[in-house]
């Protein structure tokens, strides 16, 4: 959105906050004589008045109102008179607030707040409000920046008080700012670091502008009587809420419902899907177990074959070297008894070598036997 060429602000606060003199100082009216300024208790605005001027190249319009408790006292006169000159205006960008630095909020400040309260709706002023404090030190000392903390707690607490806003809702604080708008007579200038503030206001406020719309001001009326229709409009709203939530948990409810019943339908064939799972499980682990026993007899068989082949192997070699050895030792033992006889050695060795062929023969027959046997059994087994 484009800056607009004219920004309207409504200056409102209570006689003596300084609403005159600030008009005066935005402008930087350095005769400080636009707004005649209050001396003493009565106040000089008369009625609300307009200041339209340039301030770095931005259109301003500052509207000073009347003060509603002022020396007369007429809370309702100043109040028509505010209200029909902003009816006159249509709309209004934004409101300041003007109050005492340093001064206790009183009762009076109390109403006067509380009348704004019937101008505008909580929605109205919280979007489009900043409050100044005036009179502020140009050289604060720490109690009085102590005394800032203090006043910025303070104000935001008591609007929330006048626009019945419950003090646990979270809103945004209102911008606060201090300034001191008197002109130093010796040097006949401003305070320039109060001149400073109205710049960043004047930023904030256009970035605030930019996101809220004007207020319009063509329907406001000095009864509150619009204040009362947005009231009970609220209540309707609210009613209708509090019926949209409760259908709202009713369908829930209903919904939780279903959803169980269906929950108590689905459990039977859950359960029987679940065990005929666990069936099925069940028989894959046997396949798998008989599977596994299958091959450990498989391996055992193949196992023993391999040894008995081994065996089988070892036992004819063995048989072959033993027949060999008998067969030699029998030749040997033959060729001795011969030459024994035909070189005529005793009969007596003769004999002896004779029993010792037949004994050991004998011996090795004995020892062969169940070697043998052995051999013989594990060929059976093995073609078995
Ligand atoms: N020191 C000081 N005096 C101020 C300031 N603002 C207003 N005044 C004085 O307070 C008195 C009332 O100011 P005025 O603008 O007429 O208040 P209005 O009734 O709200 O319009 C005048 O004497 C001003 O000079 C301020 O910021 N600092
Ligand atoms: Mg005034």
């Amino acid at each position: 959105m484009e800056d607009k060429d004219l920004y309207r602000i409504l200056v409102v606060g209570p006689t003596g906050a300084g609403k005159s003199q600030f008009c005066n100082f935005v402008q930087r009216d350095i005769t400080n004589s636009k707004n005649k300024v209050g001396r003493g208790l009565r106040s000089c605005t008369k009625g609300p008045q307009s200041n339209i001027f340039t301030r770095n190249n931005t259109n301003y319009d500052f509207l000073d109102s009347a003060g509603s408790s002022d020396s007369d006292n007429d809370d309702i006169k100043n109040l028509n008179l505010l209200i029909d000159f902003i009816k006159k205006k249509e709309s209004i960008d934004y409101i300041t607030l003007l109050l005492k630095f340093g001064e206790k909020i009183t009762n009076e400040t109390k109403k006067y707040l509380e009348t704004l309260g019937k101008i505008f709706t909580a929605g109205e002023f919280y979007t489009h409000l900043c409050v100044f404090f005036t009179k502020f030190p140009t050289k604060p000392k720490k109690k009085d920046r102590a005394l800032k903390d203090e006043t910025k707690k303070e104000i935001n607490e008591i609007l929330k008080e006048i626009f019945h806003i419950d003090k646990d809702i979270q809103i945004p604080d209102v911008k606060v700012y201090f300034i001191d708008t008197e002109i130093d007579e010796d040097e006949n200038t401003y305070d320039e670091q109060s001149q400073n503030t109205i710049d960043i206001m004047m930023k904030q406020m256009k970035l605030d502008i930019k996101k809220n719309n004007s207020i319009n001001t063509k329907n406001f009326d000095v009864t509150g009587e619009r204040i009362e229709n947005e009231k009970k409009q609220i209540e309707v709203l609210k009613k209708q809420l509090e019926e949209e939530k409760l259908k709202k948990e009713k369908e829930e409810e209903e919904k939780k419902r279903v959803m169980e019943e269906m929950q108590k339908m689905k459990e039977p064939i859950i359960r029987e899907a679940q065990e005929r799972e666990r069936k099925f499980q069940e028989e894959q682990r046997k396949i798998d177990e008989d599977a596994k026993n299958r091959n450990i007899e498989i391996e055992r068989l193949e196992g023993k074959i391999s040894d008995n082949l081994s065996i089988a192997g070892n036992m004819a070699k063995y048989g072959a070297a033993t027949s060999a050895s008998s067969a030699l030792s029998a030749f040997f033992l033959f060729t001795v008894a011969e030459v024994s006889t035909s070189t005529g050695v005793g009969s007596v060795a003769l004999n002896a070598i004779a029993y010792g062929l037949i004994g050991g023969a004998g011996v090795f027959a004995l020892a062969a036997l169940p070697l043998l046997g052995a051999g013989f059994y594990r060929l059976k087994r093995l073609a078995a």
